[in-house]
């Protein structure tokens, strides 16, 4: 597994306030929160953007969307929360392994900015 800044919280090289665990991912809080529930949903397999998923991650993409709901709903969110995945650096994605943005706690616009 290549190393990201991601994979060092997956080994608790660094802290992290993780709320879900499995085999196959991790969700914890965003280090800087931008609704007053940001939680992030990584897969531990290192895809660095969604457009490197290849077929045979299906499974596992789906997995990371059912645990997304059911994190959002743990949190008391289930009716109301946004998923964002940033692909690319050039729509904001600054750290290269694949993640779900679970947000909720605040109104959103659409279309989103
Ligand atoms: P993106 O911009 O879509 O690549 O989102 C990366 C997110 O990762 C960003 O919202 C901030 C978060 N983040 C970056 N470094 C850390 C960290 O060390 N710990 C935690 N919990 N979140 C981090």
């Amino acid at each position: 597994m290549s190393e990201t800044l991601f994979t060092k919280i997956i080994e608790r090289e660094i802290p992290a306030d993780i709320v879900y665990e499995d085999e196959q991912c991790l969700a914890f809080r965003d280090i800087n929160p931008k609704a007053p529930m940001h939680i992030l949903v990584i897969p531990k397999k290192v895809i660095p953007k969604l457009v490197d998923a290849v077929p045979e991650d299906d499974a596992l993409l789906g997995h990371l969307m059912i645990v997304a709901a059911q994190v959002a709903s743990d949190q008391g969110y289930s009716d109301a929360f946004r998923l964002v995945v940033n692909n690319g650096a050039a729509v904001g994605q600054s750290v290269f392994h694949l993640h779900l943005h679970i947000l909720g706690g605040r109104d959103f616009m659409w279309p989103p900015g």
